[in-house]
């Protein structure tokens, strides 16, 4: 029960089953389940009956058990469990929280496994799947870099030392010299018996290293601990980045962002700016004026999926492009004119609103490209505003 609890506590939907029978007949409603978490020891099964039923069923099983024999622990880890948890503390229910949770996280996380051994890369894809992690294969250092090019959201690369090619130190020092927002953790294999290459391995930028032949739990809790240490980052990335109220880039994200693209010849920039804002809030409400810069963000954003776009501050909004200038532009118009076409409903009101906006593509930094919009925006809103003014040098 305390396990039921714990679990619902962590945001899950427990169904629980009291015995093999019960479970048997759970399973016959083919109800679709993230994992089964199982006592080995069951009133009407003594000996782990309830395991081979739920994977005979096609569910990930955790396995938690108060024995301490070690036949038990193997007997149960030579079964394609996800994990086995000794039920010697009130600790455990916290391990099983913590596992869950993993489970259902891993369900947006790629794994590259990079090893020129295909029955090696077959092993750990199979254990890494077993997880719900999505893998990629890669059979040397070059291959995986092209891999890692191609596909920017891989969460982790597990690679081999030994490789043609390019081989597993090489290519964590290339993975770790690309300049990218969210970097991969990366785990080093390696079947030598060479002590010097855990710590080359970490030197050169890994997150962890494993002698080959692993042990199948070490691998799991190392794995885990590689994508829970992703997890934070790319959550601090996002409150560090992300504007609250519209969740589109915030001023810092875009400054950074400007930087990045310092030497970029070509650059266009417009700021957005909602046309009588305060008289919104003043009437309606601060929320209601809360709920239009939700909604005005989000036409930007959906209008300009290739372009930076962020919240500059207040209800002003900025979109930063590398593409072609006049389609820009008709973007940028085409925008204006379908924020002003369509009523924003929010609660019981319908507001009509106008956007009025500044574009240069002229001066060659980001604080002159701004310093210019702005001047075009200021005409814009001197000449009535819901139009859109190019800086004319
Ligand atoms: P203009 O057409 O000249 O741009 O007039 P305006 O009323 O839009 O501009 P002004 O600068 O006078 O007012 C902007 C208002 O935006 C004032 C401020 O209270 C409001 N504002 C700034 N940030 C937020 C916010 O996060 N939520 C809400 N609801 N209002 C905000
Ligand atoms: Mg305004």
């Amino acid at each position: 029960m305390l396990a039921e609890q714990q679990v619902k506590k962590a945001g899950f939907a427990p169904v629980t089953c009291t015995c093999l029978a019960e479970t048997r007949d759970v399973l016959a409603h083919n109800t679709p389940f993230l994992c089964a978490i199982l006592d080995y020891n069951l009133p009407d099964a003594h000996h782990g009956e309830v395991i081979d039923l739920c994977l005979s069923a096609g569910l990930k099983v955790v396995v938690l058990t108060a024995s301490q024999s070690e036949k038990t622990r193997d007997e149960i880890l030579s079964k394609p469990v996800i994990d086995y948890i000794p039920k010697d503390s009130s600790h455990c229910i916290d391990a099983v929280c913590r596992l869950i949770k993993r489970l259902a996280d891993n369900q947006g996380h790629r794994v590259l496994v990079v090893d020129d051994s295909a029955s090696i890369r077959q092993r750990i894809s199979a254990l890494l799947a077993r997880q719900y992690l999505t893998v990629l294969e890669a059979e040397n250092g070059e291959q995986a870099l092209d891999v890692v090019e191609k596909t920017p959201d891989i969460s982790l690369v597990i690679t081999d030392y030994d490789m043609p090619k390019m081989n597993g130190l090489r290519l964590v020092s290339a993975l770790r010299k690309r300049d990218t927002e969210c970097s991969q953790a990366i785990i080093g294999l390696s079947g030598h018996h060479d002590s010097a290459l855990t710590a080359r391995f970490l030197k050169a930028g890994a997150n962890d290293y494993l002698p080959k032949p692993f042990n199948q739990e070490e691998f799991f809790c190392r794995v885990h601990s590689c994508l829970n240490a992703i997890d934070i980052e790319w959550r601090l990335f996002l409150l560090a980045n992300t504007d609250f109220l519209t969740q589109l880039c915030n001023r810092r994200y875009f400054f950074e962002r400007g930087e990045q693209l310092a030497t970029e010849a070509r650059k266009h920039l417009a700021i957005i700016d909602i046309d009588y804002f305060k008289r919104i809030n003043d009437e309606f409400g601060h929320h209601i004026g809360d709920d239009v810069l939700v909604e005005i963000a989000q036409m930007l954003a959906d209008a300009f999926p290739e372009d930076t776009v962020a919240r500059l501050g207040g209800e002003e909004f900025c979109v930063l492009s590398l593409g072609d200038l006049a389609v820009f532009q008709q973007s940028l118009d085409t925008y204006r004119q379908s924020v002003a076409d369509r009523p924003i409903q929010v609660l019981d009101q319908t507001l009509k609103v106008t956007v009025s906006i500044g574009v240069d593509s002229q001066a060659a930094s980001l604080s002159r490209l701004l310093h210019m919009a702005d001047k075009a925006l200021y005409q814009a809103k001197a000449s009535g505003r819901n139009q859109m003014v190019v800086y004319q040098g």
